[in-house]
């Protein structure tokens, strides 16, 4: 009956504001008990994979660009990754310390890893046959992670989206109501069928898409599940930050590492490598690198969303694979200073990064280049001990300026070692704080 009421009245809300030629905004939002838990997480694993990866060119932008569009379209013809295994793909995020995973189901060249009945553009009609969405939905629900849907607004294949080629001139012959419709008959499909933790839009920046468009998509979700979480890319404008032009729950800075913000939640979207989708020999980012946009993420109070792009056989590259496992790794010894902290007090920068959890905060070094750490001082509590997370204990001292932590030569990990501060109350509300780097 509550349920019955809330759509009563959003349905009168929606209509009133239409009525009013007002943007339609969105009437109920993803409760934050539930983005909380999402925050938590702190990192999951990106995949753009499509036939796309017969060529190892990039994922829709490759479409008449490189490959021709007729070329391009027809790849889905000799698609057969017959070493595809969604057990392997999650217990390889698992394996990373990854806690979600965010699978291109539909990208800018409309093909879909899924067998929707509302498009032939599918896995189904390929020599592979399975369907990729449903196997990583029951490996995800067998390991314990979270499925997450990536989901294009444009699309660059399906005529009845005006544009086909990016920057080009909408087609008179495209119909967005009727690809509104389209749309949101696929989302059913996802969302009834895979019942995803999260749906990661993108391709909201082209003219035929917009605000109200997203604010409808929006609302049409959380009457199909309130507790479905919404990236910020189906409303307009910039996707770094939340603007009053947002659709959607949390903000998505793209290929870098957000700005520190503790007042909504954001993901940072990073590839390992250089493309989305595979690529042979593309440039695989170091263990330090990979480790220091973790903790910095985490240390700006963000996630990070770290992209693979499988083969054209359905295996993940052996040099990526082994990457992730380093990065399990550290987060095997240093966890506990990621999962469920807040980011700051201080502030991020190339030295050092901190989080925080109840009474302890957290130290991340980057680079020490002394044998002291000196922290400003953090007015009305004290440091009660000082240790390296998992390791041995430092000698600190504190005064009404600066907490100094002594540093032995060695520091235990050589990308990022990780001091615990316990002090003598809670750390989450303090205002933050800049590093003072010696
Ligand atoms: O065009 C896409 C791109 O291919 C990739 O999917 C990224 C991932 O966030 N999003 C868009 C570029 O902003």
């Amino acid at each position: 009956m509550k349920y019955l009421i809330l759509t009563f009245f959003s349905a009168l809300f929606i209509q009133f504001s239409v009525a009013q030629n007002t943007p339609t905004l969105v009437p109920y939002k993803t409760e934050k008990k539930v983005l909380d838990g999402f925050m938590d997480k702190r990192f999951g694993m990106f995949i753009h994979w499509g036939p796309v990866s017969l060529r190892g060119t990039e994922i829709g932008w490759s479409r008449t660009s490189v490959i021709p569009k007729a070329e391009y379209d027809e790849l889905y013809h000799d698609f057969n990754p017959a070493l595809f295994d969604a057990d392997v793909w999650v217990k390889t995020a698992k394996q990373a310390g990854m806690k979600y995973i965010t699978i291109t189901a539909k990208h800018h060249d409309g093909f879909c890893l899924w067998p929707t009945k509302f498009t032939s553009y599918n896995i189904m009609n390929t020599p592979f046959k399975k369907d990729v969405v449903g196997a990583l939905a029951k490996a995800c629900n067998k390991y314990g992670i979270k499925l997450c849907i990536y989901y294009t607004v444009l699309d660059w294949y399906d005529t009845r989206y005006p544009i086909r080629v990016s920057d080009s001139k909408p087609e008179t012959t495209g119909n967005m109501v009727e690809f509104v419709q389209f749309m949101k008959n696929q989302l059913n499909e996802l969302v009834t069928n895979y019942h995803p933790y999260m749906l990661w839009f993108d391709g909201n920046w082209e003219s035929p898409w917009t605000k109200d468009m997203g604010a409808d998509i929006y609302n049409y979700l959380k009457k199909l599940d309130k507790n479905v979480i919404i990236n910020n890319r189906l409303g307009k404008g910039t996707h770094k930050v939340m603007t009053n032009e947002t659709i959607g729950d949390y903000a998505t800075p793209e290929q870098e590492v957000g700005e520190i913000n503790m007042n909504y939640p954001w993901e940072s979207c990073i590839t390992i490598c250089n493309q989305w989708a595979w690529k042979p020999n593309d440039k695989m980012k170091s263990l330090n690198e990979c480790i220091q946009k973790l903790v910095s993420t985490a240390a700006g109070n963000g996630n990070l969303l770290f992209n693979v792009g499988p083969m054209m056989d359905g295996r993940m590259e052996l040099r990526q694979v082994n990457r992730l496992k380093q990065m399990g790794a550290w987060l095997n010894n240093y966890g506990e200073a990621i999962y469920g902290t807040k980011g700051g007090p201080y502030r991020p920068n190339s030295a050092y990064a901190a989080t925080r959890k109840g009474d302890k905060i957290y130290i991340h070094i980057f680079n020490a280049d002394h044998h002291q750490i000196s922290l400003p001082n953090i007015p009305n509590l004290k440091v009660l001990s000082a240790h390296f997370v998992k390791g041995a204990n430092l000698a600190f001292d504190q005064n009404s300026t600066n907490i100094n932590i002594q540093l032995p030569n060695q520091l235990p990990d050589e990308n990022c070692s990780v001091i615990e501060l316990k002090m003598n109350g809670n750390t989450e509300m303090i205002p933050l704080i800049e590093f003072q780097k010696k």
